[in-house]
């Protein structure tokens, strides 16, 4: 897989594509990335990739030509293939980023991410160049850097040779859609603070019970939308249906669990 970024700061990109996961990525050869200076392809004389809003108002937007001069050449430098590239423009306004789509781009041969600090992007670059706009989450950022480094890292994990097998992407698959429930190591008893007696009973059945309870009434009080698309047995759902909000997880579970 080939990733262009498309930035005004390419150096912030430096450390991200460098180092642990996507470092070795690169270093295996799985994947390529380039953070590239759109301004390089600005074509007058003082190098500017922005310009005054038409209608007036505050801000400034980023102008149509040098993103379009930029994704242009990418796409010719990658297409030996002839397959065309996913171009991203991550901006607020796009569709919130999920692992379903992670697993999308995941399949491509080539993405360009474009980023911008603007008020707004010529709306042409939508219209005529770009094939999805993605958004992160609700909550103000500077810039689409950020967001642009999330989208590599979860997409560059899905590729074939990135994880080891401990912390392979086909165990995310096998994910309920729920929580996890809480995990502990040794020692058992840290500061006065025990670990639950269950973990310690070596009965099997009665421990994954546990986990399941746990990781049930975990997504119940912090995520309660997951539960809707959750795997859940009609058994489950009934007995979230009788829980009273913000429900103690641990001791609950053992109240409930235990006797
Ligand atoms: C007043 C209008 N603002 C939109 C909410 C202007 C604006 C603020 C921040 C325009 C761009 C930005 C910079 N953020 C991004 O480019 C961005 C972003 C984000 O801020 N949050 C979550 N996902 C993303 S993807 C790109």
């Amino acid at each position: 897989m080939k990733i262009d970024v498309l930035t005004l700061f390419p150096e912030m990109f430096d450390g991200v594509f460098g180092a642990s996961i996507l470092g070795k990525a690169k270093e295996k050869g799985i994947v390529e990335l380039a953070a590239v200076n759109f301004r390089e392809y600005a074509n007058n004389k003082h190098n500017t990739v922005d310009d005054y809003p038409y209608g007036g108002g505050g801000g400034m937007v980023l102008k149509a030509e040098p993103v379009f001069a930029a994704v242009e050449d990418l796409m010719q430098e990658a297409a030996e293939g002839g397959r065309k590239p996913r171009v991203i423009l991550m901006c607020p306004q796009g569709e919130p980023f999920t692992q379903k789509k992670a697993e999308e781009l995941s399949q491509e041969e080539h993405l360009v991410l474009i980023c911008g600090h603007y008020e707004g992007y010529d709306e042409r670059i939508r219209q005529y160049l770009v094939t999805d706009e993605l958004s992160i989450g609700d909550y103000v950022l500077t810039g689409g850097e950020i967001p642009a480094m999330t989208v590599i890292d979860s997409v560059v994990r899905l590729l074939p040779g990135v994880l080891g097998n401990e912390t392979s992407a086909v165990t995310d698959s096998y994910s309920t859609g729920l929580l996890e429930y809480p995990h502990y190591t040794r020692p058992a008893v840290f500061r006065d603070w025990e670990v639950p007696e269950v973990l310690l009973s070596g009965h099997h059945s009665r421990i994954e019970a546990w986990r399941r309870e746990q990781s049930l009434l975990r997504t119940f009080n912090r995520r309660p939308d997951l539960l809707s698309s959750a795997e859940l047995t009609e058994k489950e759902r009934k007995w979230l249906e009788s829980l009273p909000l913000q429900l103690e997880e641990e001791g609950a579970a053992q109240d409930d669990g235990n006797k």
